[in-house]
């Protein structure tokens, strides 16, 4: 396994990133939209640079839910994300989903994309059992299916996971550690309750606390990746567990939501709180000190890497078997590894010595 990604080394390489996905959002894309969906269309002819891929294929790029800042990142063009990758390939990408990170919202933009013929989905999936009887059924109809951020493991091809699932969860609880002195009540503010990757990442969080005798965890809530949810939890924690030293959530939009209730003199530099959050939406909690460190990966790399492998699918130019290699653009090679999974890599350590150096 890959050691942790280092702040010194991390800064060149998202630097280098956010460069190549500036010269590669030109062109006719578009990502962002009101109206719950956002498409583009290269147009494009002729042979591809990557040999026999497919062009002109329709993919739908299907988040947990819209207005999840995490998840424009991932998928829109202007950031370098899936669409950008789908552009530079020729096909035609349209980010569509409900609002609400719920499978009731998600399950009707999936099957509009269906009914609209689609060749490919990318999926973060907001509950898997609910999800897998339409992802399923498009499978058998030849739709390719790719899993990206949330796993539904029984209906895709393949899962694009943004790190391992257990450096994600044993890393949490080794930085909430570090910063309670191994000692204390501490609570997880996660996102919805049936969410596969807060779900796996607290499966190892439980396991890596079996090194620290003297922290306890007393409460998991559930903010269903909604600021107003993720309030209300948090400050429901506050009330219910006065001793409470430290707070890990693993959503963006959940550690953005504690962030902004732990930031008053009560409670700065008296509970801890860490996680998973994009920079941007946290420089000011750590310019305060309401936040020491935090991680997350860069998610529109995640975003254009499961573009590739939908689209190397879609073309049949690989079937989704362990050991299988493909090149994703800009960001080089990567093998399918076990359980049909492609990691992007190691997270990112955020803290006030770097995270002005980040700009996602
Ligand atoms: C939220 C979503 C997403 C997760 C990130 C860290 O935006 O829950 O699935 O990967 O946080």
């Amino acid at each position: 396994m890959k050691l942790r990604q280092t702040a010194g080394l991390a800064v060149p390489l998202v630097m280098a990133s956010v460069l190549l996905a500036a010269c590669s959002s030109s062109g006719s894309s578009t990502s962002s939209s009101s109206a719950g969906t956002s498409s583009s269309a290269s147009g494009s002819s002729g042979s591809s640079a990557a040999g026999s891929l497919k062009k002109g294929l329709k993919v739908f790029i299907i988040p947990k839910n819209l207005g999840n800042s995490y998840f424009t990142t991932a998928d829109s063009a202007k950031s370098g994300g899936a669409i950008a990758a789908l552009d530079a390939l020729g096909e035609t990408g349209t980010e569509t989903s409900g609002t609400a990170a719920t499978p009731a919202s998600q399950i009707p933009a999936i099957q509009a994309a269906i009914s609209k013929g689609a060749n490919a989905l990318l999926v973060s999936a907001t509950d898997p059992t609910a999800l897998c009887p339409t992802l399923n059924a498009a499978m058998k109809r030849g739709v390719t299916v790719v899993t990206y951020d949330s796993d539904a493991p029984t209906c895709r091809s393949l899962f694009i996971n943004q790190a391992s699932t257990a450096q994600i969860g044993t890393s949490e609880i080794d930085l909430l550690a570090s910063q309670i002195h191994d000692t204390g009540d501490i609570a997880i503010v996660s996102a919805a309750a049936s969410a596969t990757n807060q779900n796996a990442w607290i499966g190892y969080m439980k396991q890596e606390l079996a090194k620290y005798p003297k922290m306890k965890l007393v409460a998991t809530v559930y903010g269903n990746d909604d600021p107003t949810t993720a309030t209300q939890v948090t400050q429901g924690l506050l009330e219910q567990y006065p001793n409470l030293k430290g707070i890990i959530s693993p959503t963006t939009v959940g550690i953005a939501a504690a962030a902004a209730v732990l930031d008053t003199a009560k409670y700065r530099g008296k509970i801890m709180l860490t996680g998973l959050g994009t920079p941007d939406s946290l420089k000011k909690y750590v310019a305060d000190g309401t936040i020491k460190s935090f991680e997350l990966w860069n998610p529109a790399n995640l975003g254009y890497l499961a573009a590739y492998a939908a689209v190397e699918l879609a073309s049949g130019k690989i079937s989704g078997a362990q050991g299988q290699t493909f090149t994703a653009g800009k960001l080089g090679s990567f093998t399918v590894g076990a359980d049909k999974t492609v990691l992007l890599g190691p997270p990112f350590v955020f803290s006030a010595a770097n995270i002005n150096t980040f700009n996602f």
